[in-house]
C-alpha cells in the first residue's frame, strides 16, 4: 500500500477510508465477509496482466503455462472440497455463472421454476428487470404464508402443474436448511432438470454444516466471496454429463478471457476451506447467527419464520414501525452495517422494506462470540427504539466502536500492531 500511496494518493485515500471503515464498523451484511490476506494478495498478483481466454491446454492465446497451472489447481480444489464431478471457475460473478447455467440448460423461452426475488430469491431467479426473467418464462414459487418456510407440498403443486424445464432451488434471504434432496425428487417426478445457487450457503456446505446440493442437482452455481470467504466471484460445479455444455456456455457463450488473478484467489480460498480450522469457523458463524437471533427476539424483535438454521436472518420491523430503509439508515449512523430486506409477503416496496437482513460471517471471521451477538442485539434495538436520537447514536456508537476495537479485522494488518487473523 506504501507504493500506492505515493504514486496515487487520491486512490490511496478512498482505499485507507473503506479499511477505516471495516475496521470501524459491525458488519452485518449476510452476504459479506473477510477475504485473508493471501486471498487479497493472489487478487493483487500479476496474473492481472493475462489473457487466458478458452481452457487448460487449450488457450487463444500463447504464454498461458502459469494459467493452466492455477486454473487446473483451482477447478481440482473446487471438485475436491465439494465432492462434484466437475468445476468450471471462470465465472466472473454468481449472476455470470447463473447465467452460465441457464444457457446450458434451457433455450430462451423456457419454463424454470425460482424463487421469486421478494420472497428471497436473487435477482437472476427470474425477476422481469433481469436478463433472467427477460430471457425465460419464470414460474415463482415462495415461502408459506403461516410458517414462513418453503412449502414442499406447493412447489410440487406448482412444478405438476407448469412442467418446467429446470427448477432452481435456492436463495438469498432465507434462513432455513433447503431440503435438495426432496427438490430433486420434485425435478424428476416432472422430467426437470434442478439447478441450485448455493451462493449464501457454500462455505457452510464446504464445512459439511449444511446438506450439499452437488449429489441432487445437475447443476451447482455459487459465488465465492460469501461464507466461502474467498475472492469477489462465481463458480459451477455439475455432473459429467454436462460438462461440456456448462465449460461451452461459460466461455465463448457469455464470458471472455477469464480473471487469471481471481482465479488464483479462488484457488487460494478453497484451499483454506479444506483445512480443518473452516469448519470451526462455520460451527461459530451458526452458533453465532442462532445466538443473535434468539437475543433479538428476547428484546422484542420477530424474526421471520421464528430463527434461523444457517448464517442468517430476516427481521420483521412491522411492529416497531420502522421501516427497513429507516432501520438502515439509522444502525448506519452507528457503525452497525446491515441492508434494509423484504420479508415475505411484504406490502413495502424493495426501496423501503418492513425488514432488516442480519448475517453473521463476517463478525465471526473477526472472532466475534455469543457475548458480542447478545450486545450487538441490544445495540440493534436501541437504535430502533430511539430512530433519531443523536445522544443515543453517540452513546451506541461508543460502544460499537469499544467492541470493534478489540478485534481485528483479517486481510488488514493496519491496526492494532498486530498479525491480521487470517
Ligand atoms: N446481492 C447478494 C446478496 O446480498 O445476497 C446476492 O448476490
Amino acid at each position: 500500500m506504501s507504493i500506492l500511496e505515493d504514486y496515487d494518493p487520491e486512490v490511496y485515500k478512498t482505499i485507507r477510508h473503506e479499511e477505516q471503515r471495516l475496521h470501524d464498523n459491525i458488519e452485518l451484511i449476510a452476504s459479506e465477509n473477510y477475504a485473508s490476506k493471501a486471498v487479497l494478495k493472489a487478487l493483487g498478483s500479476v496474473l492481472n496482466n493475462k489473457y487466458a481466454e478458452g481452457y487448460p491446454h487449450k488457450r487463444y492465446y500463447g504464454g498461458c503455462e502459469a494459467m493452466d497451472e492455477i486454473e487446473e489447481l483451482a477447478t481440482k480444489r473446487a471438485r475436491e472440497l465439494f465432492k462434484a464431478d466437475h468445476a468450471n471457475v471462470q465465472p466472473h460473478s454468481g449472476a455470470q455463472a447463473n447465467m452460465s447455467a441457464f444457457f446450458a440448460l434451457c433455450k430462451p423461452g423456457d419454463k424454470i421454476m425460482g424463487m421469486s426475488l421478494a420472497q428471497g430469491g436473487h435477482l437472476t431467479h427470474g425477476s422481469p428487470v433481469n436478463f433472467s426473467g427477460q430471457l425465460y418464462n419464470f414460474i415463482p414459487y415462495s415461502v408459506n404464508r403461516d410458517s414462513e418456510q418453503l412449502d414442499y407440498d406447493e412447489i410440487e403443486r406448482i412444478a405438476k402443474a407448469n412442467k418446467p424445464k429446470v427448477i432452481l432451488a435456492g436463495a438469498t434471504a432465507y434462513s432455513r436448511i433447503i431440503d435438495f434432496q426432496r427438490f430433486a425428487k420434485i425435478a424428476e417426478s416432472v422430467g426437470a432438470m434442478l439447478m441450485v445457487d448455493m451462493a449464501h450457503i457454500a462455505g457452510i456446505v464446504a464445512a459439511g454444516l449444511h446438506p450439499s446440493p452437488v449429489p441432487h442437482a445437475a447443476v451447482v452455481t455459487s459465488t465465492t466471496h460469501k461464507t466461502l470467504r474467498g475472492p469477489r466471484s462465481g463458480f459451477i460445479l455439475c455432473k459429467s454429463n454436462y460438462a461440456s455444455a456448462i465449460d461451452k456456455a461459460v466461455f465463448p457463450g457469455i464470458q471472455g478471457g477469464p480473471l487469471m488473478h481471481a482465479i488464483a484467489a479462488r484457488a487460494v480460498a478453497y484451499g483454506e476451506a479444506m483445512k480443518p480450522d473452516f469448519i470451526d469457523y462455520q460451527s461459530k458463524v451458526l452458533k453465532n447467527a442462532v445466538t443473535l437471533a434468539d437475543s433479538l427476539q428476547k428484546e422484542g424483535l420477530r424474526i421471520v419464520s421464528g430463527g434461523t438454521d444457517n448464517h442468517m436472518m430476516l427481521v420483521d420491523l412491522t411492529k416497531s414501525g420502522v421501516t427497513g430503509d429507516a432501520a438502515e439508515k439509522a444502525l448506519d449512523k452507528v457503525g452497525i452495517t446491515t441492508n434494509k430486506n423484504a420479508i415475505p409477503f411484504d406490502p413495502q416496496p424493495p426501496t423501503i422494506t418492513s425488514g432488516i437482513r442480519l448475517g453473521t460471517p463476517a463478525v465471526t471471521s473477526r472472532g466475534f462470540g455469543s457475548q458480542e451477538m447478545k450486545q450487538i442485539a441490544t445495540l440493534i434495538v436501541r437504535v430502533l427504539t430511539n430512530v433519531g436520537d443523536s445522544k443515543i447514536y453517540d452513546e451506541v456508537k461508543q460502544q460499537v466502536c469499544d467492541i470493534t476495537g478489540r478485534f481485528p479485522v483479517p486481510g488488514i494488518t493496519r491496526y492494532n500492531n498486530q498479525q491480521p487473523l487470517l
